[in-house]
């Protein structure tokens, strides 16, 4: 008696356990594909550049930056003297890119 209704007990058990790792391994697969993509999603980011002064610096800023993220998105501000930059790139790699291409920057 004893052992037919612990019997009972592991068979309900098994028969939840393949329900609950299905759905628990959803979540997680959701979870890892939202970090996942988050991570990869471009960010704009805006940097002021004193230096800048002519289109030509704006030249050599933007080819710095393409050579960090070939698809990054570069607004050249001449007026403001500010950069905005959207990449999957993180800022301190542009921000260094900018200073070895002798120019440097500050987050704006
Ligand atoms: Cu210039």
């Amino acid at each position: 008696m004893y052992e037919a209704s612990h019997a009972g007990k592991v068979k309900r058990k098994k028969g939840c356990a393949p329900l609950d790792l299905a759905s628990v391994g959803t979540l997680i697969y959701r979870e890892a594909e939202k970090t996942f993509s988050a991570e990869m999603e471009n960010l704009t980011m805006k940097l002021n550049v004193p230096d800048m002064s002519c289109g030509h610096c704006a030249g050599v800023i933007t080819k710095a930056i393409r050579a960090v993220d070939p698809t990054a998105d570069v607004k050249v501000d001449l007026p403001s003297k500010t950069v905005e930059v959207t990449t999957a790139a993180q800022v301190p790699s542009i921000s260094k890119a900018l200073l070895d291409a002798g120019y440097p920057n500050t987050a704006a």
